[in-house]
């Protein structure tokens, strides 16, 4: 029998698929600077298991709970300066680990890209809205009315978000609708990521092989 285009695309679409079945979206970053030394390893198709050392012991139970519920596996070792402050080994964290996203996610072919989320937690309510876009953009309308939550200074999320948007490529809106717990607060930005991250980075079976923009790239 003779092939036609339609035979073609289909063959074209099941060797994408077999392709992308056997694609590791993984990846390592280590980064060294003179304030902190920071190694961070993603699997995007995980399970969402979690080995997490910053020092920072709120740090760690949030990028715990994105790991736990974007089931992308995380491990990060941190190193810094906290006898200085938090803040470069909050921000320095943020940036390899969006570095190790960036990377493990490739050329972006048949993710479903963007995704949303409402995420409650008792008295809190925040919405997560993502775009995995090769374009970094954070917006952030979070406000905590403590200067600490643990150890933890809480004008270090908003640079934490920055830089992961940044070095993940992505575009990242994080609203806050309402709360009054401090710990609930940025506990639903974590797992309001984590959700959004998870739909937005999973195959959508209807891209197979195909990268999800008209334009043809996502490589911003
Ligand atoms: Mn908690």
């Amino acid at each position: 029998m003779a092939r036609g285009p339609a035979q073609d695309m289909a063959q074209d679409m099941t060797q994408d698929i077999v392709k992308r079945a056997t694609l590791k979206r993984q990846a390592t970053i280590s980064r060294k600077t003179k304030e902190t030394e920071i190694t961070a390893t993603v699997d995007l198709d995980g399970s969402g298991q979690f080995d997490v050392t910053t020092g920072i012991g709120f740090l760690d139970h949030m990028l715990e709970q994105l790991a736990r519920h974007s089931m992308i596996d995380i491990t990060i070792k941190a190193a810094g300066d906290l006898h200085i402050d938090f803040h470069h080994t909050a921000e320095d964290t943020g940036i390899v680990l969006g570095q190790a996203v960036a990377k493990a996610l490739g050329d972006k072919k048949g993710i479903a890209r963007y995704a949303d989320v409402h995420l409650p937690m008792d008295d809190t309510l925040t919405r997560v809205a993502i775009d995995v876009s090769g374009r970094p953009y954070l917006v952030w309308k979070v406000e905590f009315s403590k200067p600490k939550v643990g150890e933890m200074d809480t004008e270090l999320f908003r640079e934490w978000f920055q830089a992961f948007a940044q070095n993940a490529g992505i575009t990242l809106h994080v609203e806050n609708l309402y709360g009054e717990n401090n710990h609930h607060i940025a506990e639903t930005c974590y797992k309001g990521l984590a959700r959004a991250l998870r739909r937005a980075v999973e195959a959508d079976s209807r891209q197979a092989g195909r990268v999800p923009s008209t334009k043809g790239t996502l490589a911003g």
